[in-house]
């Protein structure tokens, strides 16, 4: 039966969007495959019941075997983007993912110092994505400076896998502990090291490091979780929908790695040469 009168917007499943869902905005990459980048954070945003936003920074050609082409969008794309959505809606938490460049780091910062200085109680959680899972580049070399200068120390949350963390500090140890702490101490912010490519068979810990001490945040490690991609998007996006939603940061990382872990166990599984498509069985 056609439905007659409209009570607002869908989010999922037959439920509004009503002036009470909290709004998240992702400025990041445009995945093809979705497993990654804006579209992974779209739909995590949707399942936690957020409504949320999206600033495409770049269009990714991929599939989980490879990245084919990275086209990044120009800067006048990019502010024009930010101003519209930043003009009109209360956001509640952001999220940056995939940032190709200098130039485009320079206008996000600005944007997200006005949007803080506006609304001291928003989240920043940067996902300091540095490359694919296949290993493609997905920030020009020249641009980590800006990163680590400009936006980190904005941040009230960073979310690095363990290479990640070395490269943004320049570090030798792959001790997520001593990351955690000097990602923390210099960029005064909360830091959570994702283990999910962490060295242990049977584990997935993710350590959450704050003024007030570590928290470790362990799971069974799931056969073939290792080889999807997104994973890492996929957590920091639920720790960003959790935040809008007003949860306090280590209830936030625990419902995000509820998230995760379920998302993995439910996802596609690979053959050995990462060719055949099928569901668990
Ligand atoms: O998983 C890292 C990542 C982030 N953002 C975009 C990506 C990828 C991986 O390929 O394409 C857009």
């Amino acid at each position: 039966m056609a439905r007659t009168q409209s009570k607002g917007n869908y989010l999922e499943f037959g439920k509004y969007v009503t002036t009470e869902t909290p709004i998240a905005l992702t400025i990041a990459g445009s995945d093809s495959s979705s497993g990654a980048g804006l579209q992974a954070d779209l739909k995590t945003f949707t399942a936690a019941e957020v409504y949320g936003l999206t600033v495409a920074t770049a269009v990714v050609a991929e599939n989980p075997l490879e990245v084919r082409l990275i086209e990044p969008v120009s800067t006048v794309v990019l502010e024009a983007q930010l101003d519209l959505l930043f003009a009109c809606y209360p956001i509640a938490s952001v999220k940056t993912g995939m940032l190709p460049n200098a130039e485009q780091i320079t206008v996000i910062t600005k944007h997200l110092e006005t949007w803080k200085s506006s609304h001291p109680n928003g989240n920043l959680v940067v996902d300091p994505i540095i490359q694919s899972s296949t290993g493609s580049p997905l920030i020009k070399p020249g641009a980590l400076t800006c990163l680590v200068d400009q936006l980190l120390p904005m941040a009230d949350l960073i979310t690095p896998n363990i290479p990640e963390a070395k490269t943004l500090l320049g570090a030798e140890t792959t001790d997520p502990e001593k990351l955690g702490s000097d990602l923390a101490a210099r960029f005064d912010a909360a830091a959570l090291l994702k283990g999910g490519h962490g060295s242990s068979n049977t584990t997935a810990s993710d350590l959450l490091i704050t003024e007030d001490g570590i928290t470790c945040y362990e799971t069974n490690r799931i056969p073939g979780g290792h080889r999807l991609h997104g994973t890492g998007c996929t957590l920091s996006a639920a720790i960003t929908a959790y935040l809008a939603q007003g949860n306090a940061l280590e209830d936030a990382v625990a419902h995000g790695k509820a998230y995760i872990t379920n998302a993995i166990s439910h996802a596609f599984h690979w053959g050995p040469d990462l060719a055949a498509l099928g569901r668990p069985r």
